[in-house]
């Protein structure tokens, strides 16, 4: 890790950093890789580094038609967790929370992990058999999971209106204290400091607008800046899945939709725990700066527009308040959207294809920044073997033929 000193820092800030070193290159892309990776989201730079850390391959390209991490990556709201239903489901995602927590050593790069603990909330007998349901089943996979009373809540969560009075009461809540936040733009910064220091190229504002088959076979893609060749290709877009899909010939199960999330203006630590509640649709954390960080359920209407409506935000102004009456005079600071792909099961897609060479990761919908690690390290192993890892070959595209699906709305923390 580089050291700076106050005087360089200074220096460099008075110079428009032009003299701090890179911490990846930008190289001009070659006319041949091994691998051609798409997309520039923790997702892609992930798999590129584990493919050159894990398998060895490092003729690896990572393309990416804006800046890396400018699409979900870095409009999420950082919450990590592994407290999903399905025991294919616990597979990955508490592989991936696992993978979390040694994320800063490994990549030598901190990512601020906070594990603070995330709270579902539940408001009518109905959420909480489904709790206890699901915390049984947690629980039995071997992740931590718990169930609170509204008296260790209020001590956990002081802030929260605890009342019974209230049109939903909160009558109990699901905890993982493992879970938390990581700074969600150090983790595409780490990944690719770490894929390029194995000699992967990154090469942003490098926009794929076809890919090409020979025989049944991926062989090029064809960009803005030139066609490239590749004798493996994997697509990591998120919210663009389809639109790569179609380019190489055929349709994905997947919608994409606007989510947006907000914050606040900085404020004193009052929140030390990220609080969710499926029932008014509402969550929110505070972040290291002191803003809260607040977010919904996706906009019902299909869209490739960053961007969402009003009538969400609005709602979900009025589900805080109710949860937190004293956040009432807290102004907005700003809001933003990112696309997300959401599967039937709300499940991901970490697949071969049906062309051959051509691998699909997509369908993580509002969920997968938590799995950033453990995609990108089960993607790897798909593309470097040419077959899926035992914990991925679940969420293969043939599900959608064989009727495996792996239902998990309910763990999605967001209404979609
Ligand atoms: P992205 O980060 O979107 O990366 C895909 C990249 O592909 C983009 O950079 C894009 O520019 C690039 N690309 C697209 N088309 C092309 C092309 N033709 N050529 C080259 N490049 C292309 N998940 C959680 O686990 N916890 C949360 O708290 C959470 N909150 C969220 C809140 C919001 C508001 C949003 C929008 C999402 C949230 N998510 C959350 C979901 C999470 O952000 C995503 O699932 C995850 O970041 C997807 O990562 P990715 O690398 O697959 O996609
Ligand atoms: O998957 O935990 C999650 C999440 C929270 C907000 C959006 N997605």
């Amino acid at each position: 890790m580089q050291r700076y000193s106050i005087f360089s820092l200074a220096r460099n800030a008075l110079s428009g950093h032009r003299n701090w070193p890179q911490a990846w290159r930008s190289p001009v892309p070659r006319q041949e890789y091994d691998v051609i990776i798409i997309g520039g989201g923790g997702h892609g730079l992930a798999t590129a580094y584990y493919l050159a850390a894990e398998h060895g391959v490092t003729n690896v390209a990572v393309l990416e038609k804006g800046w890396i991490g400018g699409g979900n990556t870095g409009r999420n709201t950082s919450i990590i967790r592994s407290n999903y239903l399905w025991d294919e489901s616990a597979a990955i995602y508490e592989k991936s929370l696992k993978l979390y927590e040694n994320l800063t050593s490994v990549l030598n790069f901190n990512i601020m992990l906070s594990q603070r603990g995330v709270m579902n909330l539940a408001h009518n007998e109905h959420d909480l058999k489904e709790m206890s349901r699901r915390v049984r089943a947690i629980r039995g996979n071997g992740v931590d999971s718990e169930i609170l009373t509204p008296a260790q809540i209020k001590q956990l969560v002081p802030a929260l209106n605890t009342s019974k009075s209230r049109r939903y009461p909160i009558l109990g809540a699901s905890l993982q204290r493992r879970g938390g936040i990581a700074r969600h733009d150090a983790v595409a910064w780490g990944y690719a400091r770490g894929a390029d220091a194995f000699g992967v190229d990154i090469i942003q504002n490098c926009d794929v607008i076809g890919i090409r088959r020979k025989g049944g076979k991926v062989s090029e893609v064809e960009t803005t800046s030139g066609a490239i060749k590749a004798k493996k290709v994997g697509v990591a877009v998120a919210g663009h899945a389809s639109v790569l899909a179609e380019m190489a010939g055929f349709r994905l199960p997947v919608d994409s939709h606007p989510l947006q999330a907000m914050v606040s203006e900085p404020l004193k630590p009052i929140l030390d725990c990220v609080v969710m509640s499926n029932t008014v649709h509402v969550y929110v954390s505070q972040s290291d700066k002191g803003e809260l960080v607040i977010g919904a359920g996706i906009d019902a209407f299909n869209s490739y527009a960053q961007r969402g409506s009003w009538r969400v935000i609005e709602s979900q102004m009025s589900a805080l308040v109710e949860l937190f009456p004293i956040f009432s005079r807290v102004r907005l600071m700003r809001t933003w959207g990112g696309i997300v792909d959401i599967c039937p099961d709300a499940s991901p897609i970490l697949s071969k294809t049906p062309v051959e060479g051509l691998y699909f990761n997509c369908g993580w919908g509002t969920g997968g920044f938590k799995a950033t690690p453990g995609s990108g390290w089960a993607f790897a192993h798909t593309i470097a073997k040419d077959e899926p890892h035992p914990i991925n070959s679940p969420f293969s595209l043939d599900r959608f033929i064989s009727g495996a699906l792996i239902n998990e709305h309910g763990a999605a923390a967001v209404a979609h």
